[in-house]
């Protein structure tokens, strides 16, 4: 197999990870390949921020690695009294079964409670200051990127990358048109899309939902002895699938392959991608081709992904 690695740069994950979420998958994905993060910050969205510091960190001692690991932000960036009203009404009038996570709309501690918001956006400005390049992987909100975006000249960001996992170009899984990303905190995704970056890559739901991990892979992955391997043994063990045949999209590894591994088949247009931030359109993205501040990833080969995921979370710390 032709892989083309990309040279190391400083690699920093903001995440909205649980236990064993598609951003676990990420970041299991990334300590397995040797790309292990100079810093992992999080964010609410699937959990709140703090919980999913939490798990991050248990899954960086699975892997025996010390990583630093800080929560950030609870809430999105714009937070005032109306935001909040028209938010809370949105996500309420939503069928059912759509995935809102923590800003489910009977979830108090969410809209109620005031938690304090954790470190992660002075760390992350902190370590971009210091760092002469790093890859800022977005797998949650962007609400800690935003923040510490605001922190920093452009002369610092030109020479970082941001690679985000969100948008839709086509169809949302909140909203008609929203991903959910994008819709939890559409403002700091515009902010963080329109900062002064090297380069902008954005993997929006339709690339990163197209791969599935198929009930083959899952068992042969869960054979390995790998830190990866335990833990989704242990997942069909507790949550099987029953009729399923397979396990569920991907998300965010697509993002973290795209990062590693520049041989990996793709194509993406170069245009602006624009977010739209009233609470009608709230997290819609529409992409306008022609320039090039953003990469937005269109297409990517699923095989090629699932295969480089499959090798790296099994053949961990063996030589290839
Ligand atoms: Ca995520």
């Amino acid at each position: 197999m032709t892989s083309t690695r990309r040279a190391p740069r400083h690699l920093i994950v903001d995440t909205d990870t649980s236990d064993l979420n598609d951003d676990a998958f990420a970041l299991h994905y990334l300590f397995a390949s040797g790309r292990v993060p100079d810093l992992i910050t999080t964010v609410f969205g699937n959990l709140t921020a703090h919980s999913s510091a939490r798990a991050a960190l248990a899954l960086t001692r699975a892997h025996g690695v010390d990583v630093v690991v800080r929560a950030g932000a609870e809430r999105p960036l714009h937070w005032d009294g109306s935001v909040q009203r028209d938010l809370r009404a949105v996500v309420g009038s939503l069928p059912a079964d759509t995935y809102v996570a923590s800003l489910r709309a009977d979830d108090d501690s969410f809209w109620e409670d005031a938690v304090d918001d954790g470190p992660a956006a002075a760390e992350l400005a902190a370590a971009l200051a210091r760092s002469p390049g790093c890859d800022v992987l977005a797998l949650g909100p962007t609400t800690n990127i935003a923040r510490a975006v605001r922190m920093l000249d452009s002369s610092v960001l030109s020479r970082h990358r941001l690679w985000v996992s969100g948008g839709a170009t086509t169809r949302g899984n909140v909203t008609e048109a929203a991903e959910f990303n994008a819709f939890a905190d559409p403002h700091a995704l515009r902010e963080c899309l329109s900062a002064a970056w090297e380069k902008v890559t954005v993997v929006p739901l339709e690339v990163t939902g197209a791969p599935r991990l198929d009930i083959t892979r899952v068992d042969r992955i869960r054979l390995a002895r790998t830190p990866f391997g335990r833990a989704l043994d242990e997942l069909e063990r507790v949550s099987p699938r029953e009729d399923g045949r397979d396990r569920e999209p991907i998300w965010d590894v697509v993002v973290a392959v795209l990062l590693m591994d520049e041989a990996v088949p793709c194509s993406s247009a170069g245009g602006t991608l624009t977010v739209f931030t009233d609470i009608a359109r709230r997290g819609m993205t529409t992409l306008s081709e022609g320039d090039a501040a953003h990469h937005v990833v269109t297409a990517v080969d699923p095989d090629a992904v699932l295969q480089r995921f499959e090798d790296a979370v099994t053949s961990q710390g063996r030589p290839s």
